[in-house]
């Protein structure tokens, strides 16, 4: 028998992602409910060939039985929906920064730590775009050299900030006299390296979520982070230049290979031909891109790499879709 699944914020560019990766990686499914708040409940959503009307989402409809309802409408309606939805039996996976770092709620990229969902029900999180696809490109080079430091910047695309930041850029691009609405500054031809509010401490929440949460999925505080998190005018996919001082001195040889057999990464590193990820090529596609890689100069350990996903996708939708998939392989395994 196929699954019941639910969709919260169906509407939203995260929320649509997460329909067209269910129906794209043919996940058995019954029964599709998609819910959203009063502006977008009526609208009509195709599902291949049939056209939906988005529910209303309520407290009601969050204690009916679901296999699995994933949540992509925000940080506030997760908190308040979420645990109704989890009460009453219900499997959620929330895309929402709210329950990441709660102690006793696992963080999790299928395939890097999917052993923290075997005997687990209910609210699940699914980690920070910048963070996910950062991590599944260190951890084969985590988990064979031991990590000590990881310093890395970040060139975030506009659909990371929804679709309202989609629009800004492409009237900005048009019109350069648009007003900023998402923004601080002007989006198109520039960068900014504001994402999300800043902390008393100068980083920004969205930096001092890829430290926290790489501590909790690597279940490793030592490791020292130093990011900075980039807006650019890019609509789709994030890309992140990253250095990390390993344990241990760097075998490039070693390094690639372990890249290569590394599931959900693509290496794409030949200098000498000009190949390397760019996010426009990342676009629509579920891996996470790895190039650049190279040695440090001066440090023996020192190693840096260049790392590029879909943020709507592996960083969002995807990974959502693949916590699915983790937890009926368990149950497959029994
Ligand atoms: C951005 N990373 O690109 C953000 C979007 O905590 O899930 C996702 C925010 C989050 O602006």
């Amino acid at each position: 028998m196929g699954l019941k699944i639910g969709i919260v914020g169906a509407t939203g560019a995260v929320g649509q992602k997460m329909i067209e990766v269910i129906l794209e990686r043919n996940i058995d499914v019954d029964n599709f409910r998609l819910f959203a708040s009063k502006n977008s409940a009526g609208k009509i959503v195709k599902l291949r060939d049939k056209d939906m009307t988005v529910e209303l989402l309520t407290e009601e409809v969050m204690k009916e039985k679901y296999d699995y309802l994933l949540f992509a409408a925000g940080g506030s309606i997760s908190e308040k929906f979420a645990p109704i939805a989890a009460d009453a039996g219900n499997i959620v996976i929330d895309n929402s920064s709210h329950f990441r770092m709660m102690e006793n709620i696992p963080l999790v990229i299928p395939e890097v730590n999917s052993h923290v969902l075997r005997g687990y029900r209910g609210i699940i999180a699914n980690p920070n775009c910048s963070t996910t696809q950062m991590i599944v490109a260190i951890a084969p080079i985590y988990k064979k050299y031991g990590i000590k430091r990881i310093v890395v910047s970040t060139y975030q695309a506009v659909s990371g900030s929804g679709y309202k930041a989609i629009e800004e850029l492409e009237n900005q691009i048009k019109d350069k006299d648009y007003p900023n609405k998402v923004y601080t500054r002007k989006i198109a031809g520039n960068c900014i390296p504001h994402i999300d509010v800043f902390n008393e401490n100068g980083f920004t929440k969205e930096e001092l979520k890829m430290v926290y949460e790489t501590h909790k999925i690597l279940d490793d505080e030592s490791i020292e982070i130093n990011p900075t998190a980039v807006r650019i005018p890019v609509f789709y996919g994030h890309s992140e230049s990253v250095y990390l001082e390993l344990k241990e001195e760097v075998n490039i040889k070693e390094i690639r290979s372990l890249l290569e057999k590394a599931e959900g990464i693509v290496l794409e590193d030949e200098p000498s031909e000009n190949k390397y990820p760019t996010p426009l090529q990342a676009e629509n596609t579920d891996y996470t891109y790895v190039g650049r890689l190279r040695k440090d100069i001066y440090d023996p350990k020192g190693l840096s790499l260049w790392v590029v996903a879909d943020n709507l996708r592996k960083g969002a939708a995807t990974n959502a879709v693949q916590i699915i998939e983790a937890i009926e392989t368990i149950k497959l395994e029994g």
